[in-house]
């Protein structure tokens, strides 16, 4: 039998075969031998036992992957902001939207708590930028329609820093769900992590995985993307590239590099151009196996 893996959990892979309920299933010692970790996403093949439970023989090929969150087969990646507590850093937004880009996956940025501030210009910032942008509510519930017609059809993940409302906003969309959400620490600034574990949810004729956030502490902890790739994952440069007056243009302070010009034009955000120039940084210390589309 094939089916999806929804939820991965204390050594268990929840396999959904589109018959009956979700069936628990270990990993063949095959599986492990290959390196090859099944994660929440994951098309496999899996043997069903008598007792009900089940062995997952094989992982089928994988459209996309990531490590934060851990996902696989993901379409979009709907990444949750706030400007109110705990604020998102925008180079979080670029970072996650870049990866997303660059493995094959639309970035959606989805601003909550919209009912405590009405970021409008950082959301016009992004909107600008070529993203698909939206301003939700999990409190008032403003916006949530516009966000489950967004999830229509999908596998969509998402991800934002702890606190931000993830599992708040699919209680919105589904009040069934009944998922744990958290108190925000207002001393720190930031919320304790509440969901723990990644899990995919239907929605409509979509799918939906809530995911742990991330919290300041690993905030550098990046989905390697090779420097010389890195460009092409920021949409809002895109237009200027194979324009520079050197081949091979790093974009961070060459002359005659046509992204920095639009920089100076008022073309590209200067704050996509800073998260640009640290992910490029960064990248200079990426080990090759640590790329992984
Ligand atoms: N005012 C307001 N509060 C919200 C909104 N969305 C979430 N919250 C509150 O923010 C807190 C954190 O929400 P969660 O849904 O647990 O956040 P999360 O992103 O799932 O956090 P982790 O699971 O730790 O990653 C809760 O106290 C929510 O009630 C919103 O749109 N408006
Ligand atoms: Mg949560
Ligand atoms: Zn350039």
């Amino acid at each position: 039998m094939t089916g999806r893996i929804v939820k991965a959990l204390s050594g268990f892979y929840y396999v959904d075969t589109g018959a009956g309920g979700p069936i628990p299933c270990r990993g063949r010692g095959k599986l492990r031998h290959q390196k090859a970790t099944p994660l929440v996403g994951d098309r496999v093949e899996i043997t069903v036992l008598e007792d009900g439970t089940g062995m997952v023989d094989a992982i089928l090929p994988r459209k996309n992957q990531f490590r934060r969150p851990m996902v696989a087969n993901i379409d979009q990646l709907i990444i949750v902001a706030s400007a109110a507590v705990p604020v998102t850093d925008p180079f979080l937004i670029d970072r996650m939207a870049a990866a997303a880009e660059w493995k094959g996956c639309e970035p959606i940025i989805c601003f909550n708590k919209w009912d405590l501030v009405r970021a409008e210009e950082l959301a016009g910032l992004y909107r600008a930028a070529g993203f698909p942008t939206l301003k939700v509510s999990a409190e008032t519930g403003e916006g949530i329609p516009e966000l489950a017609a967004a999830l229509a059809g999908k596998v969509s993940a998402f991800t934002g820093n702890t606190g931000v409302g993830k599992s708040s906003i699919l209680n919105a969309i589904q009040p069934g769900f009944a998922l744990r959400t958290g108190e925000i620490s207002e001393k720190l600034g930031r919320g304790r992590h509440t969901t723990r574990h990644v899990e995919l949810f239907p929605v409509g004729d979509g799918l939906v995985a809530d995911t742990p956030g991330f919290s300041s502490f690993d905030a550098e902890e990046a989905e390697p993307i090779p420097g010389e790739e890195l460009a092409a994952a920021f949409r809002d440069f895109r237009p200027y590239l194979g324009r520079c007056r050197f081949q091979g243009c790093a974009h961070v302070k060459e002359r005659g590099c046509a992204v920095l010009e639009a920089v100076r034009a008022g073309e590209i955000a200067p704050g996509r151009h800073r998260s640009y120039v640290r992910l490029y940084e960064q990248s200079a210390g990426i080990k090759p196996w640590e790329i992984k589309k």
